[in-house]
């Protein structure tokens, strides 16, 4: 299929600035270029209209920017939509992880019962009331599944998204109690750090596919910069160390793309002010390589 980029300058999601500068970044590694080498037909609509934190007031410091997030989510939401009906691939580039609000809302409203791949140092499960920090970006996969702000849940209109049978999470490692309570409550599947070095990634990405495949007509892949080691992924506001390796998400991508199971993705947290002269963006743009196809031979 065609792909269509779209910027996502988001940082009203978490508390470190230059995450907006995210899309910039992995434009400038060549994105573009590279999946115009693979063969595709890319356009690029830009980026949308994100307000900056220092115009706004953060509000409710149990749920910050709610009210800013709910207005861009809404926006990304429909263009994300709007580019599934066209027939082409939605490749969202970030920005910080609460806007997969958006993207999975755009997403959702195309396909009946989609998948997805939380590939993530965190659960990104928390609500108002469980989030030790009050940022957005660490309650999206919780909203997209129907849990948490009304305002928040009910992004384009129908909830929940995703259903916690159809989720994964990969890469997890760094989780809050009431994540932990939650994955419990709603059996999603998770694939922690304890796993990848236990069953290696091979096992869990066949695991995973089985999981976000059965029984449904689409897979999202959100992709979190910090689901990988800081030694390989710096650039990322949510450092945790003992994550998985360059090498092991190339891996991952790889069989996603043999899978032919992806109908949208997203790269997000690239925070270009606390990297090392673009290593995340250009990491970020090396496996996007792989989940859209590339091989060695
Ligand atoms: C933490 C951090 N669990 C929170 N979450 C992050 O604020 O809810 N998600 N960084 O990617
Ligand atoms: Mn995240
Ligand atoms: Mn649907
Ligand atoms: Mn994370």
């Amino acid at each position: 299929k065609p792909i269509t980029i779209i910027g996502m300058p988001m940082d009203l999601g978490q508390g470190r600035r230059g995450v907006d500068m995210g899309p910039s970044a992995i434009r400038y590694a060549s994105a573009q270029a590279l999946l115009q080498k693979l063969g595709y037909e890319v356009e690029d609509l830009g980026d949308l209209h994100v307000p900056s934190p220092e115009s706004k007031s953060a509000g409710d410091p149990k749920l910050k920017y709610l009210n800013e997030i709910r207005d861009v989510c809404e926006k990304l939401a429909e263009t994300v939509s709007g580019v599934i009906a066209r027939d082409r691939f939605p490749l969202v580039l970030g920005g910080d992880h609460s806007m997969a609000i958006g993207t999975i809302a755009g997403a959702a409203a195309q396909y009946e019962n989609m998948g997805v791949i939380w590939y993530d140092a965190h659960g990104d499960l928390n609500t108002g009331e469980t989030s030790p920090s009050g940022n957005i970006h660490g309650m999206s996969l919780a909203v997209s599944l129907g849990i948490g702000h009304p305002d928040l849940v009910n992004i384009g209109g129908f909830a929940p998204k995703v259903r916690p049978e159809h989720t994964v999470i990969i890469g997890a490692r760094e989780l809050d109690p009431g994540e932990r309570d939650l994955i419990g409550q709603l059996g999603i599947k998770v694939f922690t750090m304890h796993e990848i070095d236990r069953l290696g990634m091979a096992r869990v990405m066949e695991e995973a596919i089985g999981i976000v495949s059965n029984g449904t007509d689409g897979v999202h892949l959100s992709l979190d910069l910090d689901g990988l080691d800081p030694k390989d992924a710096p650039g990322v506001g949510t450092p945790v160390p003992g994550g998985v390796t360059y090498r092991e998400s190339h891996l991952a991508m790889e069989m996603l793309a043999e899978a032919g199971i992806v109908t949208s993705a997203e790269f997000v947290e690239v925070n270009p002010i606390l990297d090392r002269e673009n290593q995340t963006a250009k990491v970020a743009v090396a496996l996007m390589g792989s989940v859209f196809g590339q091989k060695v031979l």
